[in-house]
């Protein structure tokens, strides 16, 4: 009962369907010059400004502030492999349409109540079968590091898509440096676990259910896949606290729930780990969470997804979704031999 109930908030907007809405809104405040970090519009006046313009009377998601919260910008190199002949889905909103249950269950939720999010001081602990344990200062440790722009396909498993410019560093380069002893098979990634900050955390209503800290987990070697990135950035600048701030995982090839936001702890370990969806519903969330159009979800089909690529209404439509998300040439090896049906 519990579980149905979570998943329906997890789908709600699916089944709603409110994005051409939403998407509309946006376009509006663009359009008027008053979208992305303009903060003019207080709820009231901006739901007045909706209701005007679009006849509706929906007013769900019309609270959400148009703040983005202070990113900073970064250095960063463009190599030519991982930029793609796709307009990236707009910034503002990336940055407003998100999944991030520990600050709610709508797509608004986010932007709205991760601001004062405190990501300074960050660490971030690196343990078990590793020859270097270590922690690590995410902010002095960013300063060493080489960070690239990767414009990557993003699926999340409701089936709508983006496509988001992301700054990072392989997850190989952090994994490395601890030195896995022979005993790795599986990392597994935790989220900050802070109710007083995360509303969702001290709400199971708000929360959506979910069992806090959210967990994640990938095979050894698909973490050390190349594609595999730890980000700290997109469009440019340190990622804002809705995106996961201020470390994240980015997977490409697998369903967006598998990308941990808000990462503060890595181990290593023999067994695979426990992951938040899959415990919640093992039977729609497996492990890997591969994108796989001929797999479908048991509620939904995932051969086609909603674009949300340059995140203007004329924009939006739907696509067929690509075997691992369009990354089948770098990744189908990882999974040779495999019955991706059992192994979802
Ligand atoms: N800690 C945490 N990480 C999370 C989530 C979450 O609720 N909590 N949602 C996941 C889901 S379902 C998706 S689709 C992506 C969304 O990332 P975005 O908001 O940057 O697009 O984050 C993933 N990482
Ligand atoms: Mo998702």
């Amino acid at each position: 009962m519990l579980i149905y109930n979570k998943k329906k908030s997890h789908l709600s907007e699916n089944q709603v369907t409110p994005e051409s809405v939403y998407l509309q809104r946006r376009q509006i405040l663009q359009g008027l010059g008053l979208g992305l970090g303009a903060a003019a519009l207080s709820a009231p006046a901006s739901a007045g400004l909706f209701d005007a313009l679009l006849g509706s009377k929906e007013t769900k998601e019309q609270g959400a502030k148009e703040v983005i919260a202070s990113t900073e910008p970064l250095t960063f190199s463009q190599p030519k492999a991982y930029q793609l002949d796709i307009a990236p889905t707009a910034e503002g909103v990336a940055t407003t349409y998100n999944n991030f249950y520990e600050f709610g269950a709508d797509k608004s939720d986010p932007a709205r109540y991760a601001q004062q999010f405190k990501t300074k001081p960050w660490t971030i602990t690196i343990s078990g079968e590793v020859e270097h344990p270590q922690t690590i200062d995410v902010w002095a440790w960013l300063e060493k590091q080489q960070l690239e722009e990767r414009i990557y396909r993003h699926r999340c498993v409701e089936a709508w898509s983006m496509v988001i410019p992301w700054l990072g560093v392989p997850l190989s380069s952090i994994i490395k440096a601890a030195k896995p002893t022979s005993k790795a098979k599986y990392v597994a990634f935790e989220t900050l676990y802070d109710p007083k900050q995360m509303r969702g955390q001290s709400s199971r209503f708000v929360g959506g259910g979910i069992e806090y800290p959210y967990v994640e987990g990938l095979r050894l070697d698909e973490a050390m896949h190349p594609l595999a990135l730890l980000a700290v950035g997109m469009y440019g600048k340190t990622l804002p606290p809705q995106n996961g701030a201020p470390v994240r995982l980015v997977l490409p090839w697998k369903y967006g729930f598998k990308g941990i936001k808000s990462i503060v702890n890595i181990h290593l370990t023999d067994k695979q780990p426990p992951t938040t969806w899959n415990k919640l519903a093992s039977y729609e969330y497996g492990f890997y969470a591969n994108v796989n159009p001929k797999v479908d979800h048991p509620r939904w089909s995932q051969a086609t997804e909603r674009v949300i690529a340059e995140g203007g209404l004329f924009g939006s439509g739907r696509q067929p979704t690509l075997m691992f998300n369009g990354y089948e040439d770098e990744v189908a090896s990882l999974y040779q031999g495999m019955d991706l049906r059992k192994f979802y």
